[in-house]
């Protein structure tokens, strides 16, 4: 307990300044001249474990003593192949035995990418923490859907087909495998008879079927949109895969290009999809940032008259979106934004040349360029003007592609006294700023906009006989809405950040969309729903054409095709559906994985449905729970599902990073400095430490030998090339798969970022061998162990009992939390307790055991078994708590 309580100390990551790294080629020069540690090798993983209790042992032998605490590699294997054979934990469907009078509990991980690189450590800690509650879920007398699939379309195994030439379908297949063995190896409780995965033409039938639902209500459409064009990866990327102007896979540049494009009206559900966060058991950052993504604004569209010069109407109008109509008085300019279709008739002779150009060069520009706050702001005159209908005032109309043309109406009416981004252009181009909204305090910064509410002045005009002076800004805002909308200048409007969702990629892997095109006319016509799944035709040559063409043009005979009802002949829409449509309804399958008929049969889905608990990564916390969750509204409004929302209880599992990295300084004579000296670090000579040459003083790191020198202690996220990346494999055949479940959850609340720690696996394993003796006895001779166990059938003493039903309570009240690293401290103190007792009870050992088995299966099925139940525990009843032992804890120390 105490080696593992170090440990846990050890684990917290301290921050390094960034600067401490000197530059990489400096470091290898001064590797050369052998001053720096040899650049990090990455030792297997039995030679890394330095670190904790046995630090100062040999590693060698700390190893063998780890690995012999108990026979976890004969237990695991034999459990596994056990509940295998016997499917113990299939879920019945309803009429084929389920006892629908019980209580249901849906536990969901996100479902995985079968990558080439196979499970990395951080994938077994939701997937334990969500068999840890389905094992409990069983034995408290709930009907458990627990499944397991694959989200298997995607960009890298057609990537590696185009690299290598082996079919997307073969990778996947050989990764998919790969994931489920290392699954199973880990113990894990899914009923792997509802196994799916997204690229099975079964399943992607039902994606399509959603599709033409989505067709035939107008919420799939097509549009010329300027899209994300990768020229490099050949495709149409969606806006969240681009990063920083580049794809977000593999970094290669983006530029906007307009295509015609499938899109999901998405936007359509913006209200609800808003309004229904408030119902949701999820954590409220995540809430937060769905709620900024649909990013719902409150205004007005105005409507500016086009003028000559003179101020003589031209007959044409400009509407601009603004949440600030308060402020229309300081309004002194219009801009537009460089793809607003009204831009070429705007631009005047003089200065159509200038306004040609500069729409080419924000063309190249991604829209997060364009609105990075920190560039400088560019834009020319249009030529031609607008009268601002309550000052009366002739204003110039400007473009500027700090404007987007995809947000309000492309076009603003520019108060450079109070927003930064016009107040920026209007002092570069020299246009007037006129202050309307006084702070209430008085005193403001003249040389920037006031952007907050506020007291309006120099806000009146008896020429439009609007007067909103001395308001505060919000009432004045309501009043300038009731005038423009009497006076037909305009109507107050909602927006919303949120796009149509951008619905087709052109890659080969992908679902095909179930639609056609006639050869005479284009019109688009749906594939009929019995001819569903429309398959992917077999291809050999997967390169993007580069033309923006996707791939499947190349299935000349797949494409050429008759449209059924007319026998016309059609060719088939070559795009593919994006890696989202798979995930944005795969829990729904889980219910009826095999129902060739309906996408889930309206009895398994009432009752299943929604899912209670889904665990996964807060990566996933816009995109694939925003598309879940519309597709879901859309099946509900279509009385396929009965719930408005897929997900009542969202948790997210922290991150888990690399083991600590010490860090210790030489100057250029060798000698160590402190890192918390007053020299430069970046000019000092970087020493990696091993762990076992370091220790802790206070809430910072020294050096063992010499404890003046104190080091720089951080973790980072694994990474290959840091050589930081631990294999669960490795775990597994090293301490077993109960001790990496238990580990894992031991390191520290669910939720939080964990620093891995191969000392701190020793320790769980250590715990697992003790309780192992503690029930079996000690090795024989030879190493083996008795065939049974050294219970007695003893009746519990009352401090015995006491100790048991305390135990129970925690653990039981901490899986309810979701608080697993402490019911295994409290697990741990049961069995530090039970070592002091002369006998074991049989019947006390039992309980313990079944708390135990959703932490470390393995081991529980085990002694379980040698207790004498030939039958698995999966659906024993989970230990209750009896309060009058509970109240012992109190009435003991008196007597
Ligand atoms: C006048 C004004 C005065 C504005 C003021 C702000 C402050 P949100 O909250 O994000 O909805 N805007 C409108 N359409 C735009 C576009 N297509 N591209 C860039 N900016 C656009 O922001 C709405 C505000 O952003 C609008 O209100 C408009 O500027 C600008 F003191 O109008 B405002």
């Amino acid at each position: 307990m105490m080696a593992l309580a170090l440990q846990w100390q050890l684990q917290l990551p301290l921050p390094l300044p960034l600067q401490a790294r000197p530059p990489a080629r400096a470091a290898a020069r001064r590797r050369q001249r052998g001053l720096l540690a040899p650049a990090r090798r990455v030792p297997p993983l039995r030679a890394r474990c330095c670190a904790g209790e046995a630090a100062a042992a040999d590693a060698g032998k700390a190893q063998a003593a780890a690995r012999r605490a108990y026979p976890y590699d004969e237990i695991e294997p034999r459990w596994q192949r056990h509940w295998e054979e016997h499917r113990t934990f299939r879920t019945p469907d309803i009429g084929e035995g389920l006892d629908t009078s019980k209580p249901k509990c849906y536990i969901l991980d996100m479902f995985p990418y079968p990558s080439g690189a196979g499970l990395h450590v951080g994938h077994p800690l939701g997937y334990t923490a969500t068999d840890i509650l389905s094992r409990f879920k069983r034995m408290k007398g709930f009907n458990v859907l627990h499944p397991m699939g694959w989200d298997a379309f995607g960009l890298p195994a057609e990537q590696y087909a185009i690299e290598t030439g082996t079919h997307p379908k073969i990778t996947t297949e050989r990764n998919i495998e790969r994931f489920r063995t290392q699954l199973k190896s880990l113990g894990f409780s899914y009923d792997w008879d509802r196994e799916i995965s997204t690229t099975e033409p079964a399943y992607y039938k039902w994606t399509q079927w959603i599709f033409l639902q989505l067709l035939k209500r107008g919420l799939a459409y097509q549009a010329e949109v300027p899209v994300n064009w990768c020229p490099a990866l050949g495709t149409v990327l969606a806006n969240e895969e681009v990063v920083d102007g580049v794809s977000e896979r593999g970094g290669y540049p983006v530029i906007r290009k307009p295509m015609r494009q499938w899109m999901l009206r998405i936007t359509s559900y913006a209200d609800r999809l808003l309004e229904d966060l408030n119902d949701l058991d999820w954590p409220e950052s995540i809430k937060e940032m769905q709620r900024n993504w649909i990013g719902r604004s409150k205004g007005a569209e105005l409507v500016f008259s086009a003028v000559d010069k003179e101020g003589h109407d031209l007959g044409a109008t400009l509407l601009v979106y603004t949440t600030r109509p308060d402020t229309i008085f300081g309004a002194t300019y219009l801009v537009v934004a460089p793809e607003h279709v009204l831009l070429s008739s705007l631009a005047s002779e003089q200065q159509r040349a200038h306004v040609e150009e500069y729409r080419e060069l924000a063309a190249r520009k991604s829209e997060l360029e364009r609105t990075d706050l920190q560039k400088e702001k560019t834009g020319v005159f249009s030529g031609s003007y607008a009268k601002n209908p309550a000052t009366g005032e002739i204003i110039p109309i400007w473009v500027a592609d700090y404007v987007l043309g995809s947000y309000g109406t492309g076009a603003i009416m520019a108060v450079p006294a109070h927003d930064s981004r016009d107040h920026e252009f209007a002092v570069k181009y020299e246009l007037p700023i006129i202050k309307v909204v006084s702070p209430p305090n008085g005193s403001c910064d003249p040389a920037e906009a006031y952007a907050d509410d506020g007291i309006m002045i120099n806000s009146s005009s008896t020429s439009s006989g609007l007067d909103i002076n001395g308001m505060l800004s919000q009432d004045a805002a309501k009043k300038v809405i009731a005038w423009v909308e009497s006076n037909g200048f305009g109507k107050k409007k909602v927006n919303y950040k949120l796009r149509d969702w951008l619905f087709a990629r052109q890659r080969y892997w992908g679902e095909p969309f179930p639609v056609s095109y006639l050869d005479d006319t284009n019109e688009m016509v749906p594939l009929s729903e019995d001819e569903l799944p429309l398959t992917l035709p077999e291809l050999d040559d997967f390169t993007p054409t580069g033309t923006g063409e996707p791939p499947l043009t190349k299935a000349t005979n797949w494409v050429r095709t008759t449209e059924p009802l007319s026998g016309k002949p059609a060719r088939r829409e070559t795009s593919t559906m994006p890696q989202w449509a798979g995930s944005c309804w795969y829990y729904l399958r889980f219910m009826d994985p095999k129902n060739s008929n309906i996408l889930v049969d309206k009895a398994k889905e009432r009752y299943w449905g929604p899912v209670d608990i889904y665990v996964g990564g807060a990566e996933h916390s816009v995109l694939h729970l925003l598309y879940a969750r519309f597709w879901h509204k859309v099946l509900y409004d279509m009385g396929v599902v009965s719930t408005k929302e897929p997900f009542k209880c969202l948790i997210n599992q922290g991150l888990i990073l690399g083991e600590v990295e010490y860090t210790a300084y030489r100057d250029s004579e060798g000698r160590w400095v402190s890192a918390d000296s007053d020299s430069s670090l970046i000019d000092l000579y970087q020493e990696k430490v091993p762990a076992d040459k370091v220790t802790k003083v206070g809430d910072h790191y020294v050096l063992r030998d010499d404890p003046n020198v104190r080091l720089n202690a951080r973790a980072y996220k694994m990474s290959k090339s840091r050589g930081n990346v631990i294999n669960p494999d490795d775990v597994v055949s090293e301490y077993g798969a109960d001790s990496l479940r238990l580990y894992e959850m031991f390191m520290g609340p669910l939720r939080d970022s964990k620093t891995w720690s191969t000392g701190g696996i020793e320790g769980v394993h250590r715990f697992l061998g003790r309780t192992w003796r503690l029930i079996v006895g000690p090795p024989l001779p030879g190493g083996s162990y008795n065939d049974g166990t050294t219970t007695t059938e003893d009746e519990p003493t009352l401090d015995q009992l006491r100790v048991l039903h305390k135990c129970i309570a925690k653990v039981t009240e901490e899986i309810n939390e979701t608080r697993f690293n402490t019911a295994i401290s409290a697990m741990m103190e049961f069995v530090n307790a039970a070592y002091k007792w002369e006998t074991q009870p049989k019947s006390v050992t039992e309980s313990f055991v079944l708390l135990l088995s959703p932490f470390a299966p393995h081991l529980a099925e085990e002694l379980w078994f040698r207790l004498g139940h030939p039958q698995s525990l999966a659906y024993e009843q989970f230990p209750e708590v009896t309060m009058k032992y509970m109240l012992l804890q109190h009435i003991i120390p008196c007597c």
